[in-house]
């Protein structure tokens, strides 16, 4: 058998192959981006400066890595983004109004989607590895690295930017997470689609805490998204009321959207809703001690929050929920060992309190 590697493909050949190979794999999506600077790079920039992403030090941290590729890869070439379906079969947050339970957002329903993709990235950038001579270096990365994921997609043809700031697709409308394989090799790049927003704004006249200032413009500090898991302290007293029920992630500006209306729905395994993600019954978190919490959420993307965000978060989906049920949970929640759970406890009590009255 012939080394492949002796024989490296051109540019137009080995693309194709890696897009084949991507498909087959199980990705739903797969474009391919020069490895450059991007003009959207600079709203990065400005939305840092502006504050807009709270508490999430992590992306200020390192941001002139993520407007340079070349520092991430030096001498990285191309961008392989994959995109995979998450979409099911099932309804969305904004039909649903059960006062027992909690929202949970739709990508969070299954397992921890960072593994199932990067497990499918390595499986690509291994296949990659065979084409191409060993001197070609290559990186994956899903979400927590040092790439503006939504600007790579985008520059390799995969959607628009919606207004939502969520990354489109005309097929998969939003319902779909990224990854990259980024490679010091030359290959043939896509080109981005244009906009199919046009006049819409569904979104932003949706979303419960205002959190779209304008169009493209997401104030991470206001979204539910962030509220529920990515801020650690006490949620600010002016989105309890708005948060509603979601205790992890939020949905809304994508349920409301055009685009989202053609389902496409994933048959991955490991992405199909489990009943204790997709819409949990709110008293059963209430008393989930941290062994129970790591028992029931090990593997989901549950754990970031951990028992403490989450029960914070269950705090204030049942003082909104307005179910008298609840007040004998929340008093015994005063006692939590934890300070955060015993003052959204208290604060759910008064909220109930104002409902009844
Ligand atoms: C931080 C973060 C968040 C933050 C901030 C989100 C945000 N909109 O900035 C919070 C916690 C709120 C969040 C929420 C969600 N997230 Co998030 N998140 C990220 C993360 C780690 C970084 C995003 C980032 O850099 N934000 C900063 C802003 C400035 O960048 P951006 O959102 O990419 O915006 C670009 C465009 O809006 C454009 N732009 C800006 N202004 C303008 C103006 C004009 C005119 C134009 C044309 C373009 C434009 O340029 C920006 C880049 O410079 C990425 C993974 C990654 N490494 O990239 C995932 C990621 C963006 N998140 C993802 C998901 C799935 C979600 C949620 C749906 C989860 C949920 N249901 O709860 C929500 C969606 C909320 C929303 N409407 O965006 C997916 C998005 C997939 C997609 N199809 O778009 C990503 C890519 C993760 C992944 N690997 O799949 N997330
Ligand atoms: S995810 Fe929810 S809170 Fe965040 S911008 Fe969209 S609708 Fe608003
Ligand atoms: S709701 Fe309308 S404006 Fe918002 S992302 Fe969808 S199509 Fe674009």
């Amino acid at each position: 058998m012939p080394d492949l590697r002796d024989h490296p493909w051109p540019a137009a050949d080995l693309a194709q192959r890696i897009k084949a190979q991507a498909l087959a794999l199980g990705f739903d999506l797969v474009g391919i981006a020069p490895a450059q600077a991007s003009p959207e790079l600079a709203f990065f920039q400005r939305w840092l400066d502006a504050g807009y992403a709270g508490e999430m030090h992590y992306l200020a941290r390192n941001r002139e890595r993520r407007g340079d590729m070349q520092q991430v890869l030096p001498g990285a070439q191309s961008v392989v983004v994959c995109g995979l379906n998450y979409d099911t079969d099932y309804p969305y947050s904004t039909t649903q109004h059960d006062p027992e339970r909690g929202w949970v957002a739709r990508y969070a329903w299954g397992a921890d989607y960072h593994q199932v993709m990067q497990t499918r990235l390595a499986a690509l950038q291994e296949f990659v590895m065979t084409l191409v001579p060993p001197s070609v270096a290559s990186k994956l990365y899903v979400d927590t690295g040092p790439v503006v994921e939504r600007v790579c997609a985008k520059d390799a043809g995969i959607g628009w930017f919606g207004k939502n700031t969520c990354l489109l697709n005309t097929r998969l409308g939003s319902w779909f997470l990224l990854g990259e394989l980024l490679l010091t090799v030359p290959l043939v790049y896509d080109q981005p689609v244009p906009d199919h927003c046009g006049t819409c704004t569904r979104c932003l006249d949706a979303c419960p805490t205002q959190a779209l200032l304008e169009p493209y413009v997401l104030d991470a500090r206001r979204c539910i998204a962030y509220l529920t898991i990515e801020l650690k302290g006490a949620i600010p007293d002016e989105f309890r009321v708005p948060i509603g029920q979601h205790i992890f992630g939020c949905d809304i500006c994508q349920d409301v959207c055009p685009w989202n209306r053609k389902r496409q729905v994933t048959t991955l395994p490991e992405l199909q809703p489990r009943t204790a993600q997709q819409h949990p019954v709110l008293a059963e978190l209430a008393t989930l001690t941290r062994e129970e919490f790591q028992r029931r959420f090990r593997g989901t993307p549950f754990e970031r929050s951990k028992r403490r965000g989450l029960l914070r978060n269950v705090c204030v989906a049942m003082g909104n929920a307005g179910h008298a049920a609840f007040i004998p949970l929340l008093e015994s929640l005063l006692d939590d060992e934890e300070a955060l759970i015993r003052e959204h406890a208290a604060w759910a009590l008064e909220r109930l309190q104002s409902l009844r009255d």
